[in-house]
């Protein structure tokens, strides 16, 4: 039975970019399993599987709808062991820290940068409602963060953090990519599919790691559309 991955959308059918549906779709490409991306844009919420949840990604295996994308690993862990998304307890353990840091401190050094980015990528429809979304948490508007010459430093700030480990490791799984790797790769590819560059140094580890992601499972991720050249 095929595998249904849910996934954001632009106005382009095949300009993907949200973080956890990446990391839903890396988790797929590490366990080797055959699947099929389903692409939905933001304002065709009426077409999710469940228009309640209205949330991507879903991953439909075989009639089984599961939500949210640390649950997709989980299921995907539990039913295909082989191959397991962690190394280790310990990596377990360390990527509930990289989730809590991406969430409070990597998240939210980016995404007032990024989100110009991605509203110009939506087509009409999603723009207004990703704006109004999007504007209330920021408490401004999508240009007056994406101007804010403060976040340059916040953002190299938090990727001075974790780019501590790949000084002497290949992955944040070590010498082979963990769920930790789909979880910041989902958020660097998130920026690569909608920022033409980037107000902030990354440094040279990251860097190097970044490009180790995009090579990953035959440059699934390097091959993927940009919005921007
Ligand atoms: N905890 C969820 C978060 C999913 C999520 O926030 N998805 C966003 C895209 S990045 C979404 O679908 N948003 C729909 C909306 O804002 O209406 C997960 O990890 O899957």
């Amino acid at each position: 039975m095929t595998l249904k991955l849910y996934d954001l959308c632009g106005a382009e059918a095949d300009v993907r970019f949200s973080p956890p549906c990446w990391m839903a779709k890396l988790a797929l490409l590490h366990k080797g399993l055959d699947f099929e991306t389903v692409p939905l844009r933001f304002a065709e919420k009426a077409n999710y599987p469940d228009p309640d949840y209205g949330m991507l990604p879903m991953l439909d295996d075989g009639g089984t709808l599961i939500k949210d994308s640390q649950a997709i690993a989980a299921h995907l862990d539990e039913k295909h062991p082989e191959r397991p998304l962690f190394g280790s307890e310990g990596e377990r353990a360390a990527h509930q820290f990289y989730r809590a840091f991406a969430g409070g401190h990597l998240f939210p050094a980016l995404a007032p940068m990024t989100f110009a980015d991605v509203e110009k990528a939506l087509d009409d429809d999603s723009k207004a409602y990703f704006r109004e979304k999007r504007e209330a948490r920021l408490g401004r508007t999508l240009e007056e963060a994406a101007a804010d010459e403060g976040l340059g430093p916040k953002a190299e700030a938090a990727l001075q953090v974790i780019a501590a480990p790949l000084e002497a490791h290949d992955f944040f799984g070590g010498s082979a990519p963990n769920l930790s790797d789909y979880l910041f790769g989902g958020i660097f590819l998130w920026r690569r599919a909608v920022a033409a560059k980037d107000p902030y140094e990354t440094p040279p580890a990251l860097a190097r790691w970044f490009a180790r992601v995009l090579d990953l499972y035959d440059g699934y991720g390097r091959k993927a559309k940009r919005a921007v050249a």
